[in-house]
């Protein structure tokens, strides 16, 4: 795909201290049907939070939807802090039904809001706007003026097209870890992961967290990249998240995806590398092997109990390579005997593989933390190892 065929990238979210995510929900679905990329970051999200993700995602605009009141401040906030990260060409726009009225609109816009759109507008209207807004990317940035770092790795991303010519990952910088994390839709790897982070950025006060994360989507069509909606510690800035839709690709991954590892590996501009990154796929099925052996140092299959009866375990291939084997949502009843299926499963093949029951959705979870003490092991070892 050329450049200028990649979809609009927009970000959305709903203020702090506001739950009113149904609009939202609704204007998402109906840009992602017009070929929009919408990365969601879900409710309740700071004004900091708002700005730190759609730099990283290197989005056109961030629309929000607001209806608890306040509108006036933290959209003027979130223009602040999109401006000071690098972001003045980053648009802002949203609405918020009969709760922002047309004299707080005024301000907002002279605040530097592109526009406010009230109850009742059609969606096709809201549509419109967009294309006709964010289609070409505003020049708004004073030319020769150095971007901020992160600004620099999050435009270098966006360049990637395509496939990397080897899949061999030779950088400047290797970190100390890169981590491959895979399974079924639904199975929890994404609130896995931000577990992980946590745990990662409580392990030392310094060391930098990439996350490359995938969705699925049609050539040249919209999608909804929603992984951000399920973090939390990872809003952190220490840590860089980068979503990424499938384009079409079978297996996981997307077309740029080993690019965008080789750039997050070797850092970009002024952005050093990182020294942690975490690949996750799109929800795969049972034929899938997304990582190449030489893109990962360690592969982690997360599944659910409730993935039906024995004999389907014979036809999960990533069973055969995974390094760690995740049984999530172990509170659940099936778990158990899940569990003692999958080891006989992996015991086969005799490949020393590690077999760990989780409930992500906990916090302090005693079998996340297992697993994080089995992945920063390697990391130590390959920090030792590679002198770092
Ligand atoms: C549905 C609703 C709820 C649902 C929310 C469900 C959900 N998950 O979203 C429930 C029942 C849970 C709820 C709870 C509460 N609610 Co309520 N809720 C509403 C209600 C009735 C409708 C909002 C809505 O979704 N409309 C549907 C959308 C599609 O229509 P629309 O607003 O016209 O949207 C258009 C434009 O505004 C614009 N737009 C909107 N957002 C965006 C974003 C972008 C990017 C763009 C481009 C456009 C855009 O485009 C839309 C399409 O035309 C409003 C009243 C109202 N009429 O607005 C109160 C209202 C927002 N709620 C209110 C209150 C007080 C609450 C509670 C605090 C009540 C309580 N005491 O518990 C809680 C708070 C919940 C929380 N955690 O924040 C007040 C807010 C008062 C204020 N700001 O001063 C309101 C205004 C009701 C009132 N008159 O008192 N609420």
């Amino acid at each position: 795909m050329k450049m200028h065929d990649r979809p609009i990238r927009l970000l959305t979210a709903v203020p702090i201290c506001d739950g009113h995510d149904s609009a939202i929900s609704t204007i998402n679905l109906e840009l992602i049907r017009h070929g929009v990329e919408v990365i969601y970051l879900g409710y309740h999200r700071g004004a900091d939070d708002i700005a730190r993700a759609a730099v990283q995602e290197d989005v056109r605009a961030v629309g929000i939807s607001s209806y608890n009141g306040g509108h006036v401040e933290f959209f003027t906030q979130v223009r602040r802090r999109l401006d000071a990260r690098g972001g003045r060409d980053i648009g802002l726009f949203g609405g918020g039904g009969g709760t922002i009225t047309q004299s707080d609109a005024a301000i907002m816009q002279k605040r530097g809001v592109d526009r406010i759109f009230f109850a009742g507008t059609p969606l096709d209207e809201i549509v419109a706007f967009i294309k006709k807004s964010y289609s070409v990317r505003a020049k708004v940035n004073k030319p020769g003026k150095a971007e901020p770092a992160e600004r620099q790795l999050a435009r270098r991303l966006s360049a990637a097209a395509g496939k990397f010519s080897g899949s061999r990952l030779n950088g400047r910088h290797r970190p100390q870890l890169i981590i491959g994390i895979t399974g079924p839709g639904g199975a929890g790897k994404t609130t896995l992961i931000d577990e992980l982070v946590l745990r990662f950025l409580k392990s030392d006060s310094t060391s930098r967290i990439a996350i490359l994360s995938h969705d699925p989507s049609i050539v040249g069509s919209g999608a909804l990249l929603g992984d951000r909606a399920a973090m939390f510690y990872s809003q952190n800035d220490r840590v860089f998240m980068r979503s990424l839709s499938s384009a079409g690709q079978a297996g996981g991954l997307a077309p740029q995806s080993v690019q965008c590892l080789k750039i997050l590996e070797d850092g970009a501009g002024s952005a050093p590398g990182f020294d942690v990154i975490l690949v996750e796929t799109v929800g795969i099925g049972q034929e899938a092997v997304p990582f190449d052996r030489k893109l990962v140092d360690k592969t982690v299959l997360v599944m659910s109990p409730d993935y039906g009866s024995r004999l389907q375990l014979q036809k999960i291939a990533m069973l055969d390579v995974a390094d760690v084997v995740v049984v999530n949502k172990s509170d659940l009843a099936a778990a158990r005997a899940a569990s003692n299926e999958v080891q006989r499963r992996v015991a086969a093949n005799h490949r020393g593989q590690r077999v760990i029951g989780t409930v992500a959705k906990r916090h302090g979870d005693p079998g996340v933390d297992e697993l994080f003490a089995a992945l920063n092991d390697s990391a130590k070892s390959r920090a030792e190892a590679t002198g770092s």
